[in-house]
């Protein structure tokens, strides 16, 4: 049943965590008036989870856990199979969520679609083998490897992109045997929640995901639960260092997928059309640069920088900018008043110190969008990468156009980061293209087009953009452990 908002809740209804199967009422979290970004307007009210119901939720995890592995592999493949099939059914649904939680463009707000990809792939994992047996030295004893799973993971989400981390995390850690407490964001709990529904929808045991909205509170209970055998977090480096810190209480594991200050390198030879458009849709405007994945840094050989800059402005002022739920539009608003207030300050600041010339963009917008949080898309040009509007995640549709002489030079600019998540290489030279991707710093390089993320590819940070993949069969084994049992035949 919908109401006015589209929203399978009402704004007035207490949307509340869902544990063991159940809606709880969370008594010792706080209340949270939702904000939809478009408006400023309150369309959710949500009660976040505090120690009391992430305690729950590990408890009722413990116990479908085991439900889940008393089926067999086939049983639980499956299962995921089912989930994938329920996800494809309620697309358009998540999709009208996810544009509640944090106003991202309709057009963007795919990432139900790859969302049932990742179950449908780590769903054909399940059934395969994933241990060894070896001979040992000295002996005819039989070793066995073994892979098994943690038993409770915790998983811990930005706001923006909840279905996207519980296809790369949630859907793996279930392939592997493990029951999973889910913690999306405060700012964006609603995709999420209808995602643990679907989950019971789908047949999986009540438990075996559960979904606790809570801040920084409920988060840390979680990370701190002694019942919890592995985090996975992903989001900011300042909260991955606290939540590493307090995993160190029970020395549990810790996976960190953080932000990053990416390249889009664009070489002289490059097609110029095609990497404007590259750049300018994989950085001020995917998601009004709120993305991990952002090119927030365009390094244009020299000979080409004029006309590179000409087109690529074209395209980002060509930006359709307003109403999310239009499939028209292209840029939405940033996440909240704090976040816009941040960004404008990142923008002065570049402007004082000279950090690069403003050539488009700089203000909040207003008019009928002046109750939303809308910036305008933001270039700077010739900008220094040694200034911090170059050195530090921005994560708003802001970015900085630097000039390069040589391949050596681009490699150099675009390694001198603390960050290493991704770099983009715009070239039609095949040994440049593997030269320089050898040379660069990041985890994921992507040649000619867009950070279009597959579960076959195994995706995360190097340096402070985090460590451990998601995606793959590495992403898989993040969430088992290793087991070596020897057998005496002697
Ligand atoms: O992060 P925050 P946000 C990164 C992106 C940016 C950040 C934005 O680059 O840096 O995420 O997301 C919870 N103990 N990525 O603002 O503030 C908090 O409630 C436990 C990288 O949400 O760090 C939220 O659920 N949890 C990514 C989560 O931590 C705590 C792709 C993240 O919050 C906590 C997308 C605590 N003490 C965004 N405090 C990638 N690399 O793939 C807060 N939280």
């Amino acid at each position: 049943m919908k109401t006015s908002s589209g929203l399978p809740w009402s704004v007035g209804e207490p949307v509340g965590p869902l544990v063991g199967g159940d809606r709880i009422t969370a008594d010792s979290g706080t209340v949270h008036r939702h904000i939809y970004p478009a408006t400023g307007q309150v369309n959710a009210t949500v009660t976040l989870a505090g120690a009391a119901e992430m305690d729950r939720a590990v408890g009722c995890a413990r116990e479908a856990q085991r439900q889940w592995m008393a089926l067999t592999v086939d049983v639980r493949r499956d299962r995921l199979i089912d989930l994938a099939d329920v996800i494809g059914e309620h697309r358009d649904e998540l999709a009208a969520l996810n544009v509640a939680d944090y106003a991202v463009p309709i057009s963007f707000a795919g990432t139900a679609l790859l969302l049932e990809r990742f179950l449908r792939h780590f769903a054909g994992y399940v059934d395969k083998p994933h241990g060894a047996s070896t001979p040992v030295n000295g002996s005819f004893d039989m070793n066995l490897v073994e892979r098994e799973p943690y038993g409770v993971v915790g998983v811990i989400a930005p706001w923006n992109g909840s279905l996207a981390v519980a296809g790369s995390c949630v859907a793996p850690a279930l392939a592997a045997g493990n029951a999973v407490v889910f913690k999306p964001s405060e700012l964006a709990p609603l995709a999420a929640l209808r995602f643990g529904e679907l989950c019971l929808l789908a047949g999986l045991p009540p438990g075996l995901v559960n979904v606790v909205p809570s801040a920084a509170e409920g988060g840390d209970a979680l990370v701190r639960h002694p019942g919890v055998g592995k985090i996975h977090f992903t989001g900011g480096g300042a909260t991955a260092r606290t939540v590493i810190k307090a995993a160190a209480d029970n020395l549990t594991p810790v996976v960190a997928e953080l932000g990053g200050k990416s390249a889009s390198i664009v070489f002289a030879d490059a097609d110029l059309d095609r990497a404007a458009s590259l750049s300018a849709h994989q950085g001020p405007l995917m998601q009004a640069g709120q993305s991990c994945a952002c090119a927030s840094r365009i390094l244009v050989h020299a000979s080409v920088y004029d006309d590179f800059v000409e087109e690529f402005l074209a395209v980002v002022n060509s930006a359709r900018i307003g109403d999310p739920t239009d499939p028209a539009v292209t840029l939405g608003p940033v996440i909240s008043q704090p976040a816009v207030e941040r960004i404008l300050g990142v923008i002065d600041e570049a402007v004082r110190t000279s950090a690069g010339e403003l050539l488009t963009g700089g203000r909040r917008l207003g008019g009928e969008l002046a109750q939303g949080y809308y910036l305008e898309p933001t270039v700077f040009g010739n900008t220094d990468n040694s200034s911090s509007l170059a050195q530090l995640e921005t994560f708003g549709p802001v970015v900085s156009v630097i000039r390069f002489g040589d391949d050596s030079e681009a490699v150099r600019i675009a390694n001198d980061s603390v960050y290493g998540l991704n770099a983009f290489i715009q070239t039609r030279d095949l040994h440049r293209a593997h030269r320089v991707a050898q040379s660069l710093e990041a985890g994921s390089v992507w040649i000619n087009t867009f950070s279009d993320i597959a579960p076959q590819g195994p995706y995360g940070g190097y340096k402070q953009s985090g460590f451990g993949r998601t995606g793959g069969v590495d992403g898989m084994y993040e969430f088992m452990r290793i087991k070596n049992v020897r057998i005496g035949l002697g």
